[in-house]
C-alpha cells in the first residue's frame, strides 16, 4: 500500500552482506555509488529511510512519467530534454553552502546531507502549467538543516540557488538561453521552517535521478512546482525577499508566493482544474479540481491569515 511503504532496498542493488552494514556506513555506500556508477538513471542508489505521518490515499505517479516528464530548463525547455541530457551532470562530490544571516555559517558535503534522517514521504505535487503528480519523496525538514545554522533574528527570508554548469547542463549553453542563471527561488522564513517543506535527496526508494534535481532539491507541496528548486548550491537567509527567477521573467504571471490558488487564475489560463499525470486523457475525464493551497490548507492557510492571496499571489 502506497500510505504504509517504506522504501525497499531493490535485491538487484544490494547484496546480503550490505544489508548489515550500519547506517553511517550504507549512507556512505550510497554516496559512493552515485559518485562511481556508470551516467543517467543506474546511477540511482537505495535510500533509508523511514515512513512518515505525510501521506495520501491517491494513486501514486508512475515512475517512469515522474522520472521523463519533467521541467528543469538548464537541461531543456521540453518535458523530455532534462531525462534526455542529463547524463553528463556530476551530482557528486557536491557541496551545498548555507550564509547570510545565520550565526554559523558553513558548508555541507552530500555524506552530511544524506545523514539527516531521511522520510519517505507522498505528496501531492502541482505544476503551474495545470498538472499534477503524486510523488514518494525522501527527504528531511527544511527547519533540521536551518537549525544547524541558527538564524539570526533580522533573518525573515531563504533564498536558494542552483548549481551553474554550462559545460554539463546544455540547457545553459545554448544558444537560445530561456532563463537567468542560475536559477533562483525563496521562501518566507516561516515558509522555509513549515514541517511540509523538505529537501529532498530521492524519490521511489533511491536517490535523486540529475533530472529531478540531483543531489538535493526543495519540495513545497502547497506551491506551485517551480518553487521546488532543483540542484541547489547555496542558501542564503535574508532580511528582503529573494528575487526569483519566474517571477523575474514574468512578474505578472508569477508571483512571489505561488500558492497552489485555483480561484486565481494564470493571465493566459485557467488554475481551477488540472491533469494528474500518468491517467491520461488532458481535456478528458481524468481533469479533476484543483485544491486551494493543493490540498494542505488545513496545514498552512494559517501562514497567510489576513493576506489578500489575490495581491500576493
Ligand atoms: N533549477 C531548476 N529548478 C526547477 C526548474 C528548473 O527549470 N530549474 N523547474 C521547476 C518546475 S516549473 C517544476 S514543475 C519542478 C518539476 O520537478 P520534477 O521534474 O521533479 O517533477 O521543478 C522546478 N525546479
Ligand atoms: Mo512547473
Amino acid at each position: 500500500m502506497p500510505s504504509t511503504r517504506v522504501p525497499k532496498i531493490a535485491a538487484t542493488d544490494i547484496t546480503p552482506e550490505r544489508f548489515f552494514l550500519n547506517r553511517r556506513s550504507f549512507i556512505a555506500a550510497a554516496a559512493g555509488s552515485l559518485a562511481l556508477g556508470p551516467p543517467g538513471a543506474s546511477r540511482a542508489a537505495a535510500l533509508e529511510a523511514s515512513a512518515s505521518k505525510f501521506t495520501l490515499d491517491e494513486a501514486l505517479t508512475p515512475e517512469k512519467d515522474a522520472t521523463t516528464y519533467n521541467n528543469f530548463y538548464e537541461f531543456g525547455t521540453g518535458k523530455g530534454d532534462p531525462a534526455a541530457n542529463s547524463a553528463n551532470f556530476k551530482p557528486a562530490p557536491w557541496t551545498m553552502k548555507i550564509d547570510g544571516l545565520v550565526g554559523k555559517p558553513r558548508e555541507f558535503g552530500l555524506e552530511e546531507l544524506l545523514a539527516f534522517p531521511l522520510e519517505e514521504r507522498i505528496y501531492r505535487m502541482r505544476c503551474v502549467e495545470a498538472w499534477s503528480m503524486v510523488i514518494p519523496w525522501v527527504g528531511f525538514p527544511l527547519a533540521a538543516l536551518l537549525d544547524k545554522v541558527e538564524p539570526l533574528g533580522s533573518a525573515k527570508y531563504v533564498a536558494f540557488e542552483t548549481v551553474v554548469r554550462p559545460e554539463e547542463m546544455p540547457g545553459q549553453s545554448g544558444y537560445f538561453q530561456p532563463l537567468e542563471w542560475p536559477y533562483r527561488e525563496g521562501l518566507r522564513l516561516d515558509e522555509a521552517r513549515h514541517p511540509l517543506t523538505i529537501l529532498s535527496v530521492g524519490l521511489y526508494g533511491k536517490t535523486l535521478p540529475n533530472q529531478n534535481g540531483a543531489p538535493i532539491r526543495l519540495v513545497v507541496p502547497w506551491k506551485y512546482g517551480f518553487k521546488g528548486i532543483k540542484s541547489i548550491v547555496r542558501i542564503s537567509l535574508t532580511e528582503t525577499p529573494p528575487p526569483c527567477t519566474w517571477n523575474l521573467a514574468g512578474p505578472n504571471e508569477y508571483g512571489f508566493y505561488a500558492n497552489v490558488n485555483p480561484d486565481v487564475d494564470h493571465p493566459r489560463w485557467s488554475q481551477a482544474t488540472e491533469n494528474r499525470i500518468g491517467e491520461g486523457g488532458f481535456f478528458g475525464a481524468n481533469r479533476r479540481d484543483t485544491l486551494p493551497f493543493n490540498g494542505y490548507a488545513e496545514e498552512v492557510a494559517s501562514l497567510y491569515a489576513g493576506m489578500d492571496l489575490r495581491a500576493n499571489f
